[in-house]
């Protein structure tokens, strides 16, 4: 019966080892606001991956190369700080929007313009734990 405790306490304390281990690694750097920058084009994200870590604001200057307009929408999130993501950019326009994930995994973003879609104006971003 000791024994087993025993062993529990040493996985207790290699549990935290790895914790704490794991916040090192992840650094001020990680937690700091991360930015990033895409164009919308006729009809592609570029990029169309992007990196973040969840609940780590990150800034994403959007700008329209393309000569129609376009969006950008997550369709899946429920999400705080996405508002104006959704609003069209005209050709030729650029704007700043922040993103922030709550939940880590593969967030896939789109155009929400009929047919752009379709067309390839999709693009996912790694939310990072
Ligand atoms: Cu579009």
């Amino acid at each position: 019966m000791k024994r087993i405790i025993g062993l529990g306490l040493v996985v207790l304390v290699v549990a935290a080892i790895g914790i704490v281990v794991r916040g090192v690694t992840r650094g001020p750097g990680n937690n700091s606001p991360s930015s990033a920058e895409i164009a919308l084009e006729d009809f592609r994200f570029v990029p169309n991956q992007l990196v973040a870590n969840v609940g780590v604001p990150m800034t994403v200057r959007l700008t329209n190369r393309g000569l129609e307009r376009h969006d950008i929408n997550f369709p899946s999130l429920h999400m705080p700080g996405l508002k104006g993501v959704e609003s069209i950019l005209e050709p030729g326009e650029t704007r700043t929007i922040t993103l922030q994930f709550d939940s880590p995994g593969t967030h896939t973003f789109i155009c929400s313009l009929p047919g752009h879609a379709a067309a390839g104006m999709t693009g996912a971003v790694l939310v990072r734990p």
